[in-house]
């Protein structure tokens, strides 16, 4: 299968995250783009990088605020103390209920929690320039999809799905999956259908989309009454106005079994084929794998050969982008099964 990939996914490369309080290493590592991108060459696929670009995609996402904000974040941080330089910036005060969010303040601090959902999101010196070669990289995999292909793979991080229209958040910037969905609308697709396997929400995904019919939503994760984001991800979410019936959630208890999650995409499925879409983008999250560290279902190696199996079945142009897994020695087989499930 053809795979796009860029190799400017190293830039960003923060070293730490907060997890139960204390500084950690970053489970969401260089290293994981590399052992899918290893995998990948080892079983023969034709790994490309990516040739389109993604402004114009990442202009009906994101807000012009936010692009603007991310895109000179670093320098505003370094700007207030050369020092700044070698720390990282994490935000500390959101504004929550009661207190306004349409004034952007000048204290950078104030900016970073204003567009930001949390604190598990290091932003770094290349992280504009990582999660921009990663919005091109999804661009590129749709436009792969115009010109024939059947199915194309984007080996990308940072990951997307958390990422809202003014928010970052889940170690997430760019929204890729949505860029996909609305680079494959803008070269002539009517309907998309999004199908988000990753273990936790797409929260930023499904608020993109929340208010539109021409793009359905569907997502398999783990119950935001205890799993990340919390927030958003309930099966009550149906969406809103036009959007009514056009986002679909199936949370799953922590812990679920693997045959419950296959029954769960069995649901998934049904309801993408009901939408008629010419195409469909897949937020490819790993981390249902048993041994990913944060998360908590089931699934073995062999399982991922039956996801791409499955979403084979369904016989649409696919985009499969790459969200979570932070088992990263396993990834690439994990990736590389989906494909080869898909293919095979
Ligand atoms: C991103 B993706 C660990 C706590 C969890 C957020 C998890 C983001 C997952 N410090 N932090 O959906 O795989
Ligand atoms: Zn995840």
């Amino acid at each position: 299968m053809i795979t796009i990939f860029s190799a400017d996914h190293a830039l960003h490369a923060p070293e730490h995250e907060f997890f139960r309080g204390n500084r950690v290493p970053c489970f969401e590592s260089p290293s994981r783009a590399e052992f899918v991108r290893a995998e990948l060459v080892a079983r023969g696929n034709d790994i490309r990088s990516p040739d389109s670009d993604s402004t114009d995609a990442l202009r009906r996402v994101h807000s012009g605020a936010y692009l603007q904000f991310l895109q000179t974040a670093w320098q505003q941080w370094v700007a207030l103390d050369p020092n700044n330089a070698d720390m990282q910036p994490f935000p500390s005060v959101w504004p929550v209920r009661t207190l306004r969010h349409d004034i952007e303040p000048d204290n950078f601090t104030a900016k970073l929690g204003l567009y930001s959902m949390d604190n598990g999101t290091p932003l770094v010196a290349g992280t504009w320039d990582a999660a921009k070669a990663g919005a091109d990289a999804a661009a590129s995999t749709a436009a792969l999809l115009s010109q024939g292909e059947r199915g194309v793979f984007c080996a990308t991080r940072p990951p997307g799905h958390h990422a809202g229209s003014d928010f970052m958040g889940g170690y997430c910037f760019l929204n890729n999956a949505a860029v996909a969905a609305e680079t494959l609308l803008a070269q002539g697709c009517r309907r998309v259908a999004i199908l988000d396997v990753d273990y936790h929400h797409g929260n930023g995904t499904q608020s993109i989309f929340y208010e539109r019919s021409d793009v359905l939503f569907v997502s398999i994760h783990g119950d935001p009454m205890t799993e990340y984001p919390f927030y958003l991800g309930h099966a009550d979410e149906v969406g809103s106005g036009e959007g009514t019936g056009f986002n679909m959630n199936l949370p799953l208890p922590a812990g679920a079994s693997v045959e419950r999650w296959f029954s769960a995409l069995e649901a998934a499925c049904a309801r993408i084929e009901h939408h008629g879409a010419d195409a469909f983008v897949v937020s490819l999250g790993l981390d249902t794998y048993a041994g990913d560290p944060i998360s908590t279902f089931a699934l073995q190696s062999p399982d991922f050969l039956r996801l791409g199996s499955r979403l084979k079945d369904l016989g649409l142009p696919t985009a499969m982008i790459l969200e979570g897994g932070y088992a990263a020695r396993e990834l690439g087989v994990n990736a590389a099964n989906v494909l080869d499930g898909f293919t095979g």
